[in-house]
């Protein structure tokens, strides 16, 4: 079925991100899926200071600020009001950091889809604590430096995995997750509207590079997020009422292409890139195996 992204603009010029920052495309990318009826609630990250300082604001819907851990009580606490008042079509939405997802705020999240409330999460993986100067969190890959994982005599780049919340979420039996990242709109747009059709919780991971963490000229952000899905290191996925889909099959795009187009990678020997490709091989075999055992059951 032909495909448009919708014309309606619901973030206005005049944001404070950074140049390049894919955080910002993915918030407006899903606030065209969403539409005006929407209430969004953002923890301390980037996202808390993007819109811009009072009286101004980059958006056009409500946004509810809170604590760094609370995005899924927030949410929760905000959908049972709605309806209340009988809000039932009203968009509760969680729009969380990495950080404030894989870390501080992965209880709260959890409780929130356990709980089976009818709401929205986006986390918007810019794979690190952007927001206080680039920290590692659970979410960067192995092998990135960051300003807590440096080069240094003792020291050299982040040595774990990097934690996929999208597969806990879908371990956990949400109703809905997928993974998404901004060099595909439209299959960031369709999903939003697939997630949209689903009465419960529904947690979708946008890959949202970051050029100022991950050391890439702001120009090449939706390079650098198309080679990470075409690379295999970012597969797209979408994951309905127990049936899994790989949404984008890589192309044979090298991971060392993908890595060196980015600084934070700078530090990598042979081995450690033959890790990341072996990494990247049996996480997209793992899927593909999935996809084909949630498929036929
Ligand atoms: C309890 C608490 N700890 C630490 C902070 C400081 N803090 C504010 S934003 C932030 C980084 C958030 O990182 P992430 O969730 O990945 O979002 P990003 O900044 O990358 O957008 C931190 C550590 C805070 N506000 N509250």
């Amino acid at each position: 079925m032909p495909f448009s992204i919708p014309e309606q603009e619901l973030m206005e010029p005049g944001h404070t991100a950074c140049h390049g920052c894919g955080a910002t495309l993915s918030m407006r990318y899903v606030l065209k899926a969403l539409g005006k009826d929407t209430v969004i609630s953002v923890p301390a990250a980037c996202w808390a200071v993007i819109p811009g300082a009072m009286p101004n604001r980059t958006l056009d819907v409500p946004m509810v600020y809170t604590p760094f851990a609370a995005t899924g009580a927030v949410i929760s606490g905000l959908r049972e009001a709605f309806d209340i008042q009988g809000k039932e079509d009203f968009n509760v939405v969680g729009f969380a950091g990495d950080g404030g997802t894989a870390d501080i705020g992965l209880q709260s999240l959890s409780g929130a889809m356990e709980r089976g409330h009818n709401v929205f999460y986006f986390m918007y993986d810019n794979e690190g604590y952007m927001n206080t100067g680039v920290q590692r969190s659970g979410s960067t890959p192995y092998g990135a430096i960051t300003t807590t994982t440096p080069i240094g005599k003792d020291r050299n780049f982040k040595k774990q995995n990097k934690k996929v919340v999208a597969d806990l979420m879908m371990a956990q039996g949400v109703p809905y997750v997928a993974t998404a990242t901004i060099a595909y709109p439209e299959d960031l747009i369709r999903k939003v509207n697939n997630a949209k059709k689903i009465n419960g919780p529904k947690f979708i991971q946008i890959l949202s590079p970051c050029p100022v963490g991950w050391y890439f000229p702001p120009e090449k952000s939706i390079e650098v997020s198309r080679l990470a899905v075409q690379s295999g290191i970012f597969p797209l996925y979408e994951f309905q009422n127990g049936v899994l889909k790989v949404t984008k099959q890589p192309r044979p795009v090298s991971v060392r292409e993908y890595l060196s187009m980015q600084n934070r990678f700078r530090s990598l020997d042979e081995d450690d890139i033959k890790k990341i490709e072996k990494y990247a091989e049996e996480r997209m075999e793992y899927l593909i195996g999935k996809e084909k055992e949630t498929q036929s059951s």
